[in-house]
């Protein structure tokens, strides 16, 4: 019997013995060659309208021999995978050559030319099987970065239209029989989701599994790749794929990728790939190190257990790959470790539910339908005075943002997808991973789109049976989000422990073993229901869900519990304080039933040992349902309260007493448009001419904005805006 081990088997058992090589840069090699129009065009584009000078993926077409030779160059000197001539195979990328109808057939034939290559080396020899990834570029667009500096919601391309373009890639990289994928030098977390949401449409659609290697660029020493994210944010946002390894390639160089090398190979449960730069681009954008220095410290990088999968990008050369093969020949690979099955979500920046973790707040202002205010400001279109209701939740506490646009008079979906893209050019609101909420799933759709973090949907559940919850289900694991799902069936809202328990088992039964969607990724929202309402079968409604909270962790273990806090105390409208000694009264105890986390008023929490004992005393009894005119007394104790107001936000403006050069520095650096007009006429009567105010305190503010971007403080959106 013939035994045919899948290419896949194939691959991890070879990576469990060593190191495996990837050939070196495609580009620079074509360089060398200094080909010229005719070259590129060929005899079957001789006629095209466009120029076609500069565009290398079309010599899979118009000079198979050349990139053939290249291939050689590479497996002669020891590369076990080489890359298709692909990297900007794509239609977005193509539209600059006027060639995007050329795109499946471009890629189709570079995988078939560098598998028919691979498998003349590896007829050569059998011990040393020789592999093709399918190179899988970023396209020249930003699905997460607008390249309008005036328009911070602009996009050149949506998540849309990079699926559609890296499918037709992907298919035609898979007909023409590459071994694996590898979408790489992702500037744009964004894009890389797209890409990965492609690769595993099209491998469902065919039934296939295919390998699949995912490499990030970083651009600067920031530590965040030019969309804003830190590595752990950006891989958390990708390890929804089973992937067979995650890198790093291109830009910087291998010193300067050293620390960013390192802390992926800590962070992630799968193999580590390594492809730089040969350095930094010299000024001529040449590159200029050595193969010696290269080795040298990829060969460091393998011995300190980093590496798993190890090349060159920009400026390698067969030598180059030669050299990194020999110093990386006979050390130990990488083993892969075992990472906490945590949850973990992100938005620029990681957030990791430990289990000695704090509570998770999650902001509810940004919600049309839970605040008068916001929903009048996103009518008026005014987005800077939202984005600073957004800012005030992050500012009170709040650790995730429910951002909901369910409104009768809205567009939800354009309003969800331009405030989540206007939130994404603000650091310090995009640092937090979003809860996408609404209750139709075109909107939690069109913001899925918009997240380049791994952020949380809110909600789906089991409303309209089963098939719907699947259909669902599987399309947000696709996009890498978390999931809230709410005790609701056909038959209608849970409102008793049994119903709230039964339907959650339910659920979580059909996620983790039909769907694969892995325990930790879900949360649980057994609905808070309002009591205190006067209606007798309300009255038990906080004491159920905590007590289902309780259940539902003791029988779903690894799932997460949430709800919205605010609506227990609905029927106290008008009297924050009663509301607010509830909320933290109510929290103080589902929190002790195993809440993770809650929908809150973030800024505007109580602390429980804080609520006055008369006023907790009504509270719990209405709570706990512990006496039949709990509600009365609360009402009466709360007609009493009436004119005392709610706590108020504490706003932190110290800095608008310091003098005017302080604040106009403050303002530039921090990006606060608030006071600036205000400052800017003070200025105007102060300094004899505008000029000496730019030249004065508004280039000391921007020279603190460059020291901080170069000493990795600041990154580029902050600047940008
Ligand atoms: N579970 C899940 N998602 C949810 C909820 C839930 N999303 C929406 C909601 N419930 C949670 N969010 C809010 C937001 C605001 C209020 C209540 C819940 C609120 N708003 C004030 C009011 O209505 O009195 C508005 C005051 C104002 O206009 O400023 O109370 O349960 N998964």
């Amino acid at each position: 019997m013939v035994c045919v081990m899948s290419t896949e088997t194939q691959l991890k058992a070879l990576l469990e013995r060593r190191i495996m090589v990837l050939d070196g840069a495609m580009g620079t090699m074509i360089q060398s060659y200094r080909l010229a129009e005719e070259d590129y065009r060929g005899a079957a584009f001789a006629r095209h309208e466009h120029t076609l000078k500069g565009c290398n993926d079309l010599l899979c077409l118009t000079q198979p021999r050349l990139i053939r030779e290249i291939h050689e160059k590479f497996l002669a000197v020891g590369a076990d995978v080489i890359e298709t001539n692909t990297f900007n195979g794509n239609a977005v990328s193509m539209a600059d050559y006027g060639l995007e109808s050329q795109v499946y057939e471009i890629n189709r034939a570079a995988a078939s030319l560098a598998r028919e290559v691979a498998a003349e080396w590896t007829a050569k020899d059998p011990t040393r099987p020789r592999f093709v990834a399918g190179s899988i570029g970023p396209t020249t667009k930003t699905a997460s970065l607008s390249p309008d500096v005036n328009n911070p919601a602009y996009r050149g391309v949506t998540f849309d239209e990079l699926v559609v373009a890296f499918r037709e890639q992907v298919r035609g990289l898979l007909d023409g029989g590459v071994d694996l994928l590898l979408p790489e030098t992702n500037i744009d977390t964004l894009n890389l989701k797209a890409a990965l949401f492609a690769i595993s449409a099209e491998l469902d659609e065919r039934g296939r599994r295919v390998p699949v290697i995912a490499s990030a660029t970083l651009t600067d020493r920031s530590g965040r790749i030019l969309s804003g994210q830190t590595i752990e944010a950006l891989w958390i946002s990708i390890s929804h794929m089973p992937l067979l390894a995650v890198g790093l390639n291109c830009a910087l160089g291998p010193a300067d990728m050293r620390p960013y090398v390192e802390e992926l190979s800590r962070i992630a449960d799968t193999r580590i790939s390594c492809h730089p730069n040969a350095g930094l681009p010299n000024e001529f954008g040449e590159y200029d190190e050595t193969p010696d220095e290269m080795a040298r410290h990829l060969g460091e990088f393998a011995r300190e257990g980093w590496l798993n999968i190890v090349g060159g990008c920009c400026g390698t050369t067969p030598e180059h790959i030669q050299t990194i093969a020999e110093a990386v020949r006979g050390v130990t690979p990488r083993p892969i470790p075992t990472i906490a099955r945590l949850s973990r979500y992100s938005g620029m920046e990681a957030l990791t539910l430990r289990p000695d973790s704090n509570f998770t707040l999650i902001g509810e202002r940004t919600n049309v339908t839970g605040s008068k205010k916001f929903a009048k400001l996103i009518k008026k279109k005014s987005y800077d005075k939202a984005l600073e209701v957004a800012l005030q939740q992050v500012e009170g506490g709040a650790n995730i943002l429910d951002v909901n646009m369910d409104e009768g008079l809205l567009d939800s979906e354009a309003e969800m997808r331009l405030f989540l893209n206007l939130i994404a050019a603000e650091p310090d609101i995009a640092r937090l991973p979003i809860m996408i909420d609404s209750s139709r799933f075109s909107v939690i759709e069109a913001g899925l789109q918009c997240v380049q973090g791994k952020g949380i949907v809110n909600s789906i559940s089991l409303k309209e049976g089963e098939d719907a919850f699947r259909r669902q289900a599987r399309l947000i694991r696709r996009y890498g989000a978390a999931v809230v799902v709410m005790a609701f069936d056909e038959q209608g809202q849970a409102t008793t422990v049994a119903d709230k328990v039964r339907i959650s088992e339910r659920a979580f039964r059909i996620l983790t073993e039909e769907i694969g969607f892995p325990a930790e990724d879900i949360i649980f929202d057994p609905n808070i229901l309002t009591v205190g309402t006067g209606i007798e079968e309300h009255n038990e409604y906080a004491k159920n869900f905590i007590e289902a909270v309780r259940l539902i962790k003791q029988r779903c273990p690894g799932a997460k519990c949430s709800g919205g806090v605010s609506n227990i105390s609905f029927g106290f409208r008008g009297n924050d304080r009663v509301r607010e000694a509830m909320h933290a009264a109510f929290l103080y105890h589902a929190i002790a039933a195993g809440l993770d986390m809650a929908i809150v008023n973030a800024g505007q929490l109580m602390i429980y040992e804080e609520i006055p004992k008369d006023l907790l005393e009504r509270v719990e009894d209405v709570l706990f349902n512990r006496r039949p005119d709990a509600t009365e007394r609360l009402i009466e104790f709360a007609e009493s309260l009436k004119d005392v107001k709610g706590a108020e936000r504490k706003v932190d403006d110290e800095w608008r007493s310091a003098s005017l050069e302080r604040r106009l520095s403050h303002s530039l650096v921090k990006g606060i448009t608030e006071f600036l007009e205000a400052d800017l006429q003070e200025a105007l009567e102060r300094y004899p001419r505008a000029l000496l105010i730019i030249e004065g305190p508004l280039m000391d503010g921007m020279n603190v904005v460059g020291d901080l971007f170069g000493a990795g403080k600041m990154f580029l959106p902050q600047v940008v805006k």
